[in-house]
């Protein structure tokens, strides 16, 4: 189904806002792509030669921990040292300007919380890198916001600034070097259960979201319609994340926004239903200007 003619007017999109009371966000890593942390279908989808959905998996740590450990570790390292954007800045004031407003976020880089988005108005669908927990399925244990760097010692190399010419840096990033060795022994055993190794507090691919967070997220959803889905930096291919937009959709009622780098082609505006919008851009640049009648200039 073909859009409006103004599915990319900023103008048009203000009149909808100024009627919009509900509004949902769904982020995705194109929202921290200008905060110099790499997305995951960009050229930052592999680190060294793994694509990292690949190591982003309960059977990835179970073969390797070491291995997905320097992983996290050097995304730990990368997330401290980034800091958040306008597009970031431009969410928390919409947040604390709407109390309608809910952020649901894929990203677990933190960047969110570090731009003090008010966190009851915000959902991180897939935990966060500074979040621990224990690979014992049985065991509850969870340390929040951990920012020790490195984790643990025998990742130190992750937490090195990777300048390839410095000496003494281990090229981490390069697969023709190879990796510090790091057993099992070397990975900090769970101080609850003393069995499990603490692992990253993220949802990995074949794992489940948090249930009572995707009930409360379900609830918002169904509670009255939502005038506006903003789908932030996201390729929607992940579920069930790559879901809630449609779900949130009342027709006639709900404008599914997309803000993404990615110029509008014919199949994505295909896939658009009237009163929708797209906006091809930076999202740092662009969220300023699209939420400014509600937040003011930021
Ligand atoms: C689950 C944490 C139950 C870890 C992540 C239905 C159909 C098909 C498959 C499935 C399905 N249901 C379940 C599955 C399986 C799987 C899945 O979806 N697979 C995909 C690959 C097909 N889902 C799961 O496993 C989920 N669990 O369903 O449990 C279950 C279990 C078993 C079997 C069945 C059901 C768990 C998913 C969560 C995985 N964890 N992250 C970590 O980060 O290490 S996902 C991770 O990847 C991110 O969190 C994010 O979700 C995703 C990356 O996507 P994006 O964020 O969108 O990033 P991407 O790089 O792809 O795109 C960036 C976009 O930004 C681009 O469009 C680009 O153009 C744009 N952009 C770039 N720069 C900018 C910009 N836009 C604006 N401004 C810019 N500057
Ligand atoms: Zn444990």
């Amino acid at each position: 189904m073909a859009p409006d003619l103004d599915y990319n007017s900023i103008e048009a999109f203000h009149q909808k806002l100024a009627n919009s009371r509900r509004i949902l966000a769904v982020c995705g890593a194109g929202l921290s792509a200008a905060s110099g942390l790499p997305t995951f279908r960009g050229a930052g989808g592999l680190w060294r030669n793994y694509r990292a959905t690949d190591l982003a998996t309960p059977e990835a740590f179970d073969r390797d921990p070491g291995l997905v450990w320097l992983f996290y570790g050097y995304r730990r390292h990368m997330a401290l040292n980034a800091a958040p954007n306008p597009g970031h800045d431009a969410l928390a004031a919409l947040a604390r300007t709407n109390s309608n407003f809910m952020c649901l976020s894929q990203n677990v880089d933190n960047l969110h919380l570090r731009a003090n988005h008010p966190r009851y108005q915000l959902r991180l669908l897939h935990g966060s890198l500074f979040d621990i927990k224990c690979t014992n399925t049985n065991c509850t244990h969870l340390e929040r916001n951990n920012t020790a760097d490195p984790f643990f010692p025998a990742i130190a190399a992750a937490s090195q600034d990777q300048s390839p010419s410095e000496p003494g840096i281990i090229p981490l990033l390069d697969p023709s070097h190879p990796l510090p060795p790091i057993t099992r022994d070397d990975i900090p055993r769970c101080p609850a259960c003393r069995e499990g190794l603490q692992r990253p507090g993220v949802v990995w691919f074949g794992e489940q979201l948090d249930a009572a967070m995707m009930a409360d997220v379900n609830n918002w959803i169904s509670r009255e319609p939502v005038d506006i889905v903003l789908v932030i930096g996201t390729s929607s291919i992940v579920y069930p994340a790559a879901g809630i937009a449609e779900r949130a959709r009342t027709k006639g009622t709900t404008s599914v926004v997309t803000v993404n780098l990615e110029a509008e082609t014919p199949d994505l505006l295909d896939e658009m239903s009237p009163g929708d919008f797209y906006f091809a851009g930076d999202a740092t640049e662009l969220l300023p200007r699209l939420l400014e009648p509600v937040i003011g200039r930021i």
